[in-house]
């Protein structure tokens, strides 16, 4: 396993249009494995495999809290099938736009379809924290991130202090 480096905006590859996975091999394991070690590391709940470079339909997620066993999930080639009429906000953040938070308004619930780490097919519905993380995540492999929901200025000012940041990081 390794901890891999997490691409931030404005970096095009977040805007590719990732592809679906052909086969559920070791190979998709082992880049599952990583994905879940850096999520880990960034420390974060999920990461989409183009978040590390990989446009692929792949997406991991740990809603356990601090205090909890680590509950890994995988989720290859996910598609929604229903969402709620409902929306709601929330306070996203996301680790290719570090220390940007901002209210996004989603669909409450939604059904959804995916082959887990194994490659069977599951099907559930999601609701609450579980429902964002995935409608972010989901948005990542259509090539959007949270701050396209926002305004243009919000959008270009959170973009400016992604770069400030990393130009200082660079800097010392
Ligand atoms: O895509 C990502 O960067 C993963 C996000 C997942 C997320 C976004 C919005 C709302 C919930 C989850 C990162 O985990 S953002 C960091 C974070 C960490 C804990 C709680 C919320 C956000
Ligand atoms: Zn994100």
């Amino acid at each position: 396993m390794a901890i891999r480096e997490i691409l931030t905006v404005p970096n095009s590859i977040l805007k590719q249009v990732s592809k679906p996975v052909e086969a559920v091999t070791d190979e998709t394991r082992a880049l599952m494995d990583d994905m879940l070690e850096t999520m880990y590391a960034a420390p974060g709940i999920g990461l989409a495999a183009v978040q590390i470079g990989v446009p692929i339909n792949v997406i991991v997620m740990d809603l356990a809290k601090d205090d909890e066993e680590p509950a890994p999930k995988y989720f290859i080639n996910p598609e929604i099938l229903e969402l709620d009429e409902e929306f709601i906000p929330y306070d996203e953040g996301c680790l290719s736009i570090p220390d940007v938070f901002d209210t996004v308004d989603r669909p409450k619930r939604c059904k959804l379809t995916y082959l887990d780490y194994n490659g069977e097919k599951v099907t559930e519905w999601a609701e609450g924290l579980y429902a964002v993380c995935i409608q972010h995540e989901m948005d990542h492999l259509k090539g959007i991130v949270f701050i396209d929901h926002l305004s243009r200025l919000k959008r270009e000012r959170a973009i400016k202090k992604v770069q400030k940041a990393e130009k200082l990081k660079a800097t010392g």
